[in-house]
């Protein structure tokens, strides 16, 4: 399947920045990693842009229904706001946003939530799905709201990790709440295998370790 231009230049602004490493990480999960992708790198004005537009592409590519976006705290909140800033400048859509903070403030406008109430179909904005931990987190936060309902995520990049059981982590988190998740790339086979060989080699010399695996464990 070949990549659209918006998969394109955000892979490769994403080697070329650095945001996404080659070497050996070890993930939240207690996994080991030969690549992390680390969406607090992009941190200028012109990287975030390009992520909002990928972002933005990405979710008009899906088709999927929603009234409003929430960005988990703290990576997703940056992508949110950007996010809906580029549909309505770029694309004539005005969506309301909503964030968290990860501890809830006991004084002031209290809660967690900040932003708009949560209402509707909320289409969540994260960076990366490893195991599902963080995802799942943010799909109880809307069940909770009454008003509103989970309408699927959008992530940077989907890691194509083994889950739980023999699916994919996001296999199941589809299959648990029978809503889609998209992502920007899905890394170790679409994207790496558009970017040149030449390129790799000199940027990630250890990616083919990726693309052979099915799934990372
Ligand atoms: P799960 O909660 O296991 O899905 O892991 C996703 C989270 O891990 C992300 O929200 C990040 O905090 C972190 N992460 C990255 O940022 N980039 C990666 O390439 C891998 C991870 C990770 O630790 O799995």
């Amino acid at each position: 399947m070949s990549l659209q231009q918006y998969q394109t230049e955000f892979i490769t602004t994403c080697l070329n920045n650095k945001i996404l490493k080659f070497g050996e990480y070890t993930l939240k999960s207690g996994r080991t990693s030969p690549y992390f992708f680390n969406a607090g790198d992009l941190s200028t004005g012109e990287l975030v842009l390009m992520t909002a537009r990928a972002y933005a592409s990405a979710i008009l590519a899906s088709g999927v229904e929603f009234d409003m976006l929430f960005g988990p705290a703290y990576k997703g909140i940056p992508l949110v706001a950007a996010t809906a800033l580029i549909l309505q400048s770029e694309h004539g859509i005005n969506v309301p946003f909503a964030f968290d903070r990860k501890e809830a403030k006991t004084h002031g406008e209290g809660g967690s939530i900040i932003g708009a109430p949560f209402k509707g179909k909320v289409l969540v904005l994260d960076d990366v799905i490893t195991g599902g931990t963080s995802i799942r987190h943010s799909i109880n936060l809307i069940k909770q709201a009454d008003a509103a309902q989970f309408a699927g995520v959008v992530v940077s990049v989907d890691r194509q990790e083994k889950g739980q059981s023999d699916k994919s982590a996001i296999q199941e988190v589809e299959s648990d709440y029978g809503v889609k998740v998209f992502s920007v790339i899905a890394l170790g086979v679409t994207a790496v295998s558009a970017i040149t060989s030449q390129q790799l080699q000199d940027i990630a010399p250890k990616t083919s370790s990726c693309d052979d695996a099915k799934y990372a464990e």
